[in-house]
């Protein structure tokens, strides 16, 4: 069931639970929903790898952490060209393989986007019959000097859409092969 928000009663508990940002005067915060065609084990399985964001991200060209994977971890990500940025250097604040959230902050490289901090859950629901996962992405950054707020999360938007998009178009293709029923040998 729908309320006046366009969320479902599922969507606010989720959003409650794991996504409430407390933004400062100086800061903006919103947060966007994406249904996917494919089963919950598999868009985690893409979402979770905090070493490889390449794999769904499209304006990620190489990410480097060094040592090992762990609550702290760096990454070092580089940005394609095109885009006001070219690199970014985020910490992994929490990975739950329990309850599939992941939470990312940025604390440096030569962009706009200053204490930055993400937050993406993925949850199983079934769509049209089949398993489905439902994310939902949720962020608080600063507003730069000479932008509004409007501006700022317009911009952060859009680039969260298309990395939705395309974590979407990922998984339903590997979904969908997985689908396939092997060919009968003769
Ligand atoms: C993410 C989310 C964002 C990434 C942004 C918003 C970024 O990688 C790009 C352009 C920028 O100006 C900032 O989860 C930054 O990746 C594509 C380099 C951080």
């Amino acid at each position: 069931m729908m309320n006046a928000n366009g969320f479902c009663g599922v969507e606010k508990e989720y959003i409650r639970k794991h996504h409430l940002h407390e933004p400062k005067e100086n800061q903006c915060s919103s947060f966007l929903v994406k249904h996917i065609r494919a089963p919950v084990h598999l868009v985690w399985s893409l979402v979770r790898r905090f070493d490889q964001p390449q794999k769904y991200k499209p304006f990620i060209s190489r990410c480097i952490v060094q040592g090992d994977l762990e609550i702290g971890s760096l990454r070092e990500v580089d940005v394609k060209s095109g885009l006001p940025a070219t690199t970014s250097t985020e910490r992994l604040e929490l990975l739950d393989d329990e309850e599939h959230i992941l939470s990312v902050r940025i604390v440096g490289g030569d962009h706009r986007l200053r204490n930055y901090s993400s937050v993406i859950s993925v949850h199983p629901e079934v769509i049209d019959g089949r398993p489905g996962t439902l994310v939902l992405e949720s962020f608080v950054v600063d507003v730069p000097e000479g932008n509004t707020k409007d501006e700022t999360c317009y911009f952060v938007e859009a680039l969260i859409n298309c990395n939705l998009k395309s974590l979407a178009d990922v998984s339903e293709r590997v979904a969908v092969q997985d689908r396939t029923e092997p060919i009968d040998q003769v």
